[in-house]
């Protein structure tokens, strides 16, 4: 028999409400069910030479802001891209993540709309002056075509709290976190397919992107993507990457 009793916790600076199963011995139950353990099976064709070669694949991942409008990548293979970010790990395998797959026109005018609207105010007033400046090697503008020309846009939401199928709420660990790694596999696993990418961080857009997408109040935009192919006069700039040893230090 279960009973419900009130407590707060802290965790990572924030402040969480958790409502507490208990048996009526007291202990406390997992949000999840007890899970068996199984043996562990090593992952399929292995070889030292993978991290070479995908380090030569993430290598060619660059920031693309000119997309083609009338190339469309199959939705098996994004939906295989999304697959793979469902892979990664979370706090307390909450898996803490919506990604909104958005294709119609009708939906990416409405998020530009949204986008350009807030960025006009974010470059012209909430950005200081040295952050505008540090951007201008990049060439971005409050201007963005590639939210309507990229054939889909990816919405990644984090869910600061999730609830069990008892209508109990569950605590989502480390939900920006969790979400962000998820976020970087799907980067990995569209590079793999081919496939173009843009991460943007809309500044101020998050309430109304999740409204216009009808997402709960648990779910906090953290980040869009524009994905397709790049057009054929694309151009990005010419950067460098640190070097490993400017990256990594042995002990
Ligand atoms: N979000 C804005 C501004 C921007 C900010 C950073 I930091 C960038 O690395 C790139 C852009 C935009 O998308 O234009």
């Amino acid at each position: 028999k279960i009973c419900r009793m009130r407590r707060s916790e802290k965790l990572s600076g924030e402040e969480h409400i958790a409502v507490e199963f208990t048996t009526t011995d007291g202990d406390i139950l997992p949000a999840l069910e007890e899970k068996l353990h199984v043996p562990y099976v090593p992952g399929r064709n292995l070889n030292p030479n993978g991290a070479m070669r995908f380090y030569e694949l993430m290598m060619d991942r660059r920031s693309v802001r000119s997309f083609k409008a009338n190339c469309k990548p199959s939705i098996d293979v994004i939906e295989y891209c999304i697959r793979a970010a469902g892979t990664a790990p979370s706090g307390a395998h909450t898996e803490p993540w919506t990604f909104c797959l958005v294709e119609e026109m009708g939906v990416k005018q409405a998020v530009r709309e949204i986008v350009e609207r807030e960025e006009h105010i974010n470059y012209s007033t909430r950005m200081h002056a040295q952050w505008v400046t540090d951007l201008r090697p990049l060439r971005t503008t409050a201007i963005k075509p590639y939210l309507t020309d990229a054939p889909y846009l990816i919405l990644i939401f984090k869910q600061t709290h999730g609830t069990t199928v008892d209508g109990r709420k569950k605590l989502h660990y480390y939900n920006e976190i969790s979400t962000s790694i998820a976020t970087g596999i799907l980067l990995c696993a569209l590079q793999a397919a081919g496939l173009c990418s843009l991460v943007t961080t809309p500044l101020n857009c998050g309430p109304a992107l999740r409204r216009l997408l009808d997402r709960p109040n648990n779910e906090k935009l953290l980040i869009l993507l524009a994905v397709g192919y790049a057009t054929d006069d694309c151009s990005v700039p010419d950067l460098e990457r640190k070097r490993l040893q400017d990256i990594m230090v042995k002990y």
